[in-house]
This record gives structure tokens, sequence and C-alpha cells, in this order.
């Protein structure tokens, strides 16, 4: 909230100067915007040609309003600043600014719908660790509060390698820690608290007086915001409004390099929250965010859930939720993510789309108000309220299911598998490794896909086969060569691709599931239940040979 403050800035005889500059050639967005280490993106001209490049591409630029915020990792602040004074020089009206430069991406998301702005700049690597030495990002999203199109992010990357130069006016540093309203040069810039709306619309969406209610009958979580961006957010909303006992938000505080910590929310690097839920006196609920605030990871007492069942079982017990009172128009998922939510969509009537990875593909879908709900493998679930994933929205619907149905977070997914099958689920990540093997590796793939159909591999037949290629249904973009994907007979899938989101050399994805209806071997660990299908990947992509690679870094 905007505080009745003096203005903090007061620079309007700044003058504009326009910086030639000469291009740099690796500047093209991938999954979620341009990635790289914290020591490129410092080099002088770096950020600044990339953000005259978006400008330059972006019309009704000229007396707009932009958001602008990050997750508050190193650069955060020096980023912004910079931003600022080329916003103001590029003729933007007003910028709006989190608190410290903070704000989740879905609340940046949210504040870009609110307050009808042309879009706004998030700073962030998401997962990626941070620090002098970690990774930094940015990236645009739109007027609809969503990540820019591909031929959005293309028409960016295209201006960059051309560019000559970028407007930027002089002017002093702001002070990003006080609310309030100034100028800069011709620009109004406004300071705001960076939950405020945020919370705002939390309250709309999901029954607070029952996550209150859970609360009070002594119901015990643990979140873990992972030194990352949702500390402050998680605090007000669990703590303040919904009752949770103070200390359930814990590594709360915002750091630059997250405490040396990768934010990412799995098992392997939020290994402190699964221990806080094993064992017999462990809490009964525990969630941890990602660096941006956008992902989600959600365990019971002693029991994972997987992203993808996440979605399939948030998605069956929508009508808990106020916000989806009137039913789901429909679902969608991305091309890696399991079928789990399609037996949902299913079973409801309504329609599941397949996208390839990344939120930007799901924008179309939710401003034509064809989907409700959507998620990703990766730890990512949203719907309709923003148009980005969003972590704390989707622990609060969790919240909001187990308030109303007073089951544990285990009995509700045994329960959905009861009725629905099992859907056995792994993702295998390869990181680090050579660009040229892991290109080699995946053409090798590609190759052989016209002679996969029919063909037995370790004792399933192919059913197709293909490198998934995407038209989108509302506005009819084609996206192509987004994974190579070999479905069974069975139903079982295997599918590949490598990583947009990383910073040195290639990541290697491998994603298994199949679907078991038989409920005597729900009991199996997924690493079982997917063994002959991990083997069936590595032989087929031959992994070690083009690699050296006999294990992944990270099983999810
Ligand atoms: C990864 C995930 C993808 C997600 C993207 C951005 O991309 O697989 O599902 O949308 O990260 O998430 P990739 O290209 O590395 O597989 V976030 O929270 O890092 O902005
Ligand atoms: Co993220």
């Amino acid at each position: 909230m905007v505080r009745p403050e003096p203005p903090a800035i007061n620079n309007r005889a700044s003058p504009m100067s326009v910086h030639a500059t000469s291009p740099f050639d690796d500047q093209r967005p991938g999954t979620s915007g341009l990635r790289k280490s914290v020591q490129v993106f410092s080099q002088p001209r770096y950020l600044e040609n990339f953000v005259q490049s978006a400008f330059d591409c972006l019309d009704g630029l000229a007396g707009s309003t932009l958001v602008i915020g990050g997750d508050g990792r190193y650069y955060n602040r020096t980023a912004i600043q910079t931003i600022l004074r080329m916003a103001a020089a590029n003729g933007v009206a007003r910028a709006i600014v989190g608190r410290d430069g903070i704000l989740s991406t879905p609340a940046a998301s949210n504040l870009i719908r609110q307050r009808a702005t042309r879009g706004g700049f998030i700073l962030s690597a998401s997962h990626n660790p941070g620090g002098p030495d970690g990774d930094f990002g940015i990236k645009f999203n739109g007027a609809n509060g969503g990540p820019a199109s591909e031929a959005l992010t293309e028409a960016f990357y295209a201006r960059s390698r051309e560019i000559d130069a970028y407007r930027m006016i002089e002017a002093p540093e702001l002070d990003l820690g006080r609310e309030g309203v100034g100028l800069l040069g011709e620009m109004i810039v406004e300071i705001v608290d960076p939950v405020a709306d945020y919370a705002a619309l939390m309250e709309q969406i999901f029954d607070m007086e029952a996550i209150r209610g859970l609360f009070a009958g002594g119901f015990r979580m643990v979140f873990d915001a992972m030194h990352a961006v949702t500390g402050p957010y998680a605090v007000e909303i669990l703590e303040r409004r919904l009752g949770a006992a103070p200390g359930t938000v814990i590594n709360g505080v915002p750091l630059e390099d997250f405490g040396g910590h990768h934010p990412d929310p799995n098992l392997v690097h939020a290994a402190e929250l699964v221990a806080c839920l094993s064992g017999p006196g462990a809490p009964d609920f525990g969630a941890a965010s990602d660096g941006d605030g956008d992902r989600n990871m959600v365990i019971g007492r002693n029991f994972y859930v997987s992203p993808s069942d996440s979605l399939a079982v948030l998605a069956a017990n929508a009508s808990c939720v106020p916000h989806f009172a009137g039913g789901l128009a429909g679902i969608a998922r991305s091309m890696p993510t399991s079928l789990a939510a399609d037996r949902v969509a299913d079973s409801l009537g309504i329609p599941c789309f397949e996208t390839p990875t990344g939120w930007k593909f799901f924008g179309t879908l939710l401003d034509a108000g064809r989907i409700s709900l959507c998620g990703e493998e990766s730890f990512g679930t949203g719907s309709d309220h923003v148009r980005e994933k969003d972590g704390l929205w989707a622990v609060l619907m969790w919240l909001n299911v187990l308030a109303a149905r007073r089951l544990s977070v285990e009995e509700i997914v045994r329960a959905h598998w009861r009725r629905f099958g099992r859907t056995f689920y792994g993702r295998h990540d390869y990181e680090g490794i050579e660009t040229d093997a892991a290109n080699r590796l995946m053409a090798g793939l590609r190759a052989e896909l016209a002679t996969l159909p029919g063909r037995t591999l370790a004792g399933r037949v192919v059913r197709s086969a293909d490198d998934f290629a995407y038209v989108d249904p509302v506005d009819g973009s084609r996206s192509e060569r987004q994974g190579v994907r070999i479905v069974f007979e069975d139903g079982a899938r295997i599918v590949y691709r490598l990583s947009g989101t990383g910073t040195s050399g290639a990541t290697l994805r491998i994603y298994l599931e199949r679907h078991e209806p038989d409920l005597s071997c729900h009991a199996l660990e997924a690493s079982e239940a997917l063994a002959d299908l991990v083997g069936c990947a590595l032989e087929q992509a031959r992994v070690f040979a083009l690699t050296g690679r006999a294990e992944p870094d990270v099983i999810t």
C-alpha cells in the first residue's frame, strides 16, 4: 500500500542520453526468459542491450505503465535501477516496483493484471542458484500477466542481434526500500508493498475460514521458503492471516544467495523439509517453494506427492475451493507431465490440453477461458487467477482441500489412486553434459523415430514415436521440436528433451511414466515400478555411450 510519505525521488531535470552499443550474440530467451550467470549479466551493456531490444519490440510502450520486481537474488537491485532509468528514457509513464525490489513471479503477474499495465519485467533465474557466482535472469510478461509468447521473445532476440544504441537517463540511485510515489525524470515511480495485493487475491479465491479452522484444530505444517522470495508472502498469509503457528515458515528471510542452496523445491534440494516430515511426530503437511515463488512441492507426513499427481488431485477436488465452485472449464498440462490429469478431465467431461514445456504456452488457453487449472511435472501448478504458476497458491489449494475433506495428504492421494489408478512417474536429469554430446543424443533419437512404431522395446510394443509439435488451439501459432516421445501400446511413455533454463553445458531430461490400475501394485516405489522403462530409455538414447554418465544427477 502507498504510504503518504514525501516523494522518495525527484530527478525531473535529468537529461536523457542515447548510448552507443554493439550486439551480444547469446541473448535468445529459453523456456522462461534470458538466464545467464551473474558474470555474463554484469558485463557492461549486457542487461541494457536486452532491455532495449525488448523495448524496441513492444508496441504502446510510450505512456504505458510497467511492473518491475524480482526474487531478491544478487544483482536484483542493480538491474532494477538500470531498467528504471531505461524505462524513463524510453517514455514509460509509470513504473510499479515491489519494495526492496521484491516481487514473486505470481505476485508480479497479479499486479500487471490488477493495475491494467502494459506488462512487466521479472528478474529471476528461478530455481537456479544465486549469488555473485550464481545465475541471474530476466523475462518480460505482457498485459495479460503471462510470459511473452515465443514469437515475441524471438523478436527480442532478433533485435538484440542488430541493436546499436540504448536509451537511459542519468539519475542517482532510487531508494527502493520506502513505499511511496515519486518521479524519475518524467516517469512516475510507485514503490508498493509486494505482498498486499497478492494476499488479497488469495483471500478471494480460497475458503480462508475453513483453513483457519484447520489450523485452530491443531493441524501443523512446515513451509520451507528456501531463503527465497516467498518468505514474506508465506509469513503474512499462513502465519498472520490463517493462524498457522509462528515458526511454520522456515528459511523465511530472502537472501541474495539463498543461503548458498539451490532454491529448487524437490526431494534433493529441500532435504531439510523432507527430514522434518519424516518420523512419527512429524507435522501433517509440508511445502516448499522456489527462488521466484512460482513452484511448489507438497508432502504429507512420510508421504511425497509427485507434481503430476498433485495437479490431478487438485483438479479432482477443485469443487472444495470457492473460486472453482462453478466447475472447471478445462485442464492443461505440459507434454512431459503425466497423464494423471487427463483421467480426471475425462471423468469430469472437460478437455485436457497438452502443451509444450513452459508456462508461456498456457496463456492463450487461460485468456480464452478454455482452461481453469494447469500444471507441469516440474513442481508447477496454477490456475486462471494469474498467468504464472503459483507456489503459495498451490499450497493454499491443498490446505483448502485438506480442510474440506478432513483426511490426511496420504489418504487423499491413495483414494485418488484407487479411483483413477496410479501413474508411476519419474524424471531423470543429467546436468552439465557437453552440449555437442547432448545434441548428438537428441539427433540420434530423432533419426530413429520413423522406424520405432510396431517395434518391441524391453517387452513393450511402440505405438507411436515423434518429436512433439504444438499448434496453439487459440491463436494457431506453431512450435516445433518440443521433445522426443515414445509411447507404448500400454500407454507407458518415455520423453526426452534438453532443458531451456540452464546456463552452462546442457541438461538432458528423461521423463518416464506408466499407469497401473492394479491396486495391489500401488505400494511399489516409483523407482521399482519404472525400472524396466528406465533401462529401455537409457539404451534407446545411448546415454552412457554418448555422455559417459552412468547415473542421473537428480531424480524427481
Ligand atoms: C524447467 C521446467 C519447466 C519450467 C521451467 C521454468 O524448464 O522443466 O517445466 O516451466 O523450468 O520454471 P527446462 O527447460 O529447464 O526443462 V522456473 O520455476 O525455473 O521459472
Ligand atoms: Co520459478
